[in-house]
């Protein structure tokens, strides 16, 4: 149900203040110390941002998916890391519970991701399942009342600090159809997570790997019928694919902002290097391909609220608002020159950060495999 408009109004202008007054300062924090402060968790704990898509009905705003794609428009203005804190309540480790689980499993956990008590991690990924999600090897062994899972899972986004797994392991044969989803929480026995890998960008987000040594799952934390987990990861990524590319929409607009702020200032042969049509290209290409990836992202939130199938829509905005921020970043370093490569300017920061928006949650290529088979299956 939508909020009504002006309360999300204020929601609106109260994210878009936070992120220049609380967020932006401390950026460059964030990349050194490679954590976001606690006290701007506690800070989004208390403006709801853990539960932004959480149903009402579980204490969270219970936001559409055109209201939650402004938010992550907005929440594009900073540096991504701070978005990925809630980003997984919000998104892929709250969703597959939203979209199959029990009333039950809903009431245990639901109030405390809304809330942000608790975080929480979708694993998927394996050491060699990537692209290729349906072929995960981690094992659920039904025995008696409990799956006795084992397996690792790789670059799980927040694992270290997550209370609560959505696990896809395998119950059946090969294939999509042998794959089941799983609540688990991260206190079981047989449960490790390993060392925040070191990453090119995005510092201030987390990923891990995951083990799990023989973990006894109660049978009543099977999300959905068993074979029926790649289904629920593949509904969970439409959506998530959705809000990656508002938040690549809104890196991009920041981008162009800053861009023209710097060349608005910077003189060369004797005028502001703004004055220059070849650097007025480079602002009109970036703003074009923002606008129509904004389009892509508000047109796809618009069905998904009409209970429209998004998956190719998601896809393509997905994959086209990725490429898009990728060159409105590397135009931004252009403009910027010399400076636009040294750090004390944060332009080769989101350079680096925004290279993750082509490869997770699905690569470009990934995208444009969906989005073909999508259109071949409507019959163009
Ligand atoms: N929504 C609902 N169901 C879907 C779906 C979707 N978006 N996509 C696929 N399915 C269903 C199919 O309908 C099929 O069901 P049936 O068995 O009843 O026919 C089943 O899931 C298997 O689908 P498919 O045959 O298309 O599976 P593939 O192995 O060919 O894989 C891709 C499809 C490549 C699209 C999928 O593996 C994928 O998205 N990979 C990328 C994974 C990813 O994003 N990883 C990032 C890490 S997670 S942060």
């Amino acid at each position: 149900m939508a909020l009504d408009p002006e309360t999300f109004d204020a929601l609106l202008s109260t994210v878009r203040r936070f992120v220049a007054e609380r967020l932006r300062p401390v950026e460059e924090r964030v990349e050194r110390e490679d954590e976001v402060p606690d006290e701007i968790v506690r800070e989004m704990r208390e403006m709801g941002l853990f539960g932004l898509s959480i149903p009402e009905d579980y204490g969270g705003l219970g936001l559409t998916m055109t209201e939650e794609v402004r938010v992550a428009l907005e929440l594009g203005g900073t540096t991504p890391a701070f978005r990925s804190t809630f980003g997984t309540n919000v998104g892929i480790g709250s969703q597959g519970l939203v979209m199959a689980g029990t009333d039950a499993q809903k009431a245990e956990w639901l109030p405390r991701i809304a809330s942000g008590e608790i975080v929480t991690s979708f694993a998927l990924t394996e050491p060699g399942a990537g692209s290729d999600g349906a072929s995960v090897q981690t094992k659920a062994v039904r025995d008696g009342d409990v799956y006795r899972l084992s397996g690792t899972k790789r670059y799980i986004t927040n694992a270290d600090k997550a209370s609560l797994f959505t696990v896809m392991a395998r119950t059946g044969g090969e294939g999509a159809r042998g794959v089941s989803a799983f609540l688990v929480p991260a206190d079981l026995p047989g449960v490790s997570v390993g060392q925040p890998e070191s990453k090119m960008g995005q510092q201030g987000a987390h990923v891990c790997d995951v083990n799990f040594d023989g973990t006894p799952v109660p049978a009543a934390n099977r999300l959905g019928e068993e074979g029926e987990g790649f289904k629920v990861a593949m509904r969970v990524l439409d959506r998530g694919r959705l809000h990656i590319a508002a938040v690549c929409v809104g890196i991009a607009e920041r981008l162009i902002r800053d861009a023209v702020a710097y060349a608005a200032e910077r003189r060369q042969f004797g005028k502001p290097i703004a004055d220059f049509q070849l650097i007025q290209a480079m602002i009109a290409d970036s703003k074009t391909e923002t606008m129509a990836a904004k389009a892509l992202v508000i047109e796809a939130a618009r069905l998904k609220d009409a209970g429209e199938p998004i998956t190719m829509e998601a896809a393509a905005a997905k994959y086209f608002a990725s490429e898009t921020v990728g060159r409105v970043a590397d135009r931004a370093v252009q403009i910027y020159g010399g400076a636009g490569y040294i750090a004390d300017y944060g332009i080769e920061r989101l350079y680096r950060d925004v290279r993750l928006f082509r490869i997770y949650e699905g690569t470009s290529q990934i995208q444009q495999l969906v989005i073909a088979r999508e259109v071949m299956k409507r019959g163009g």
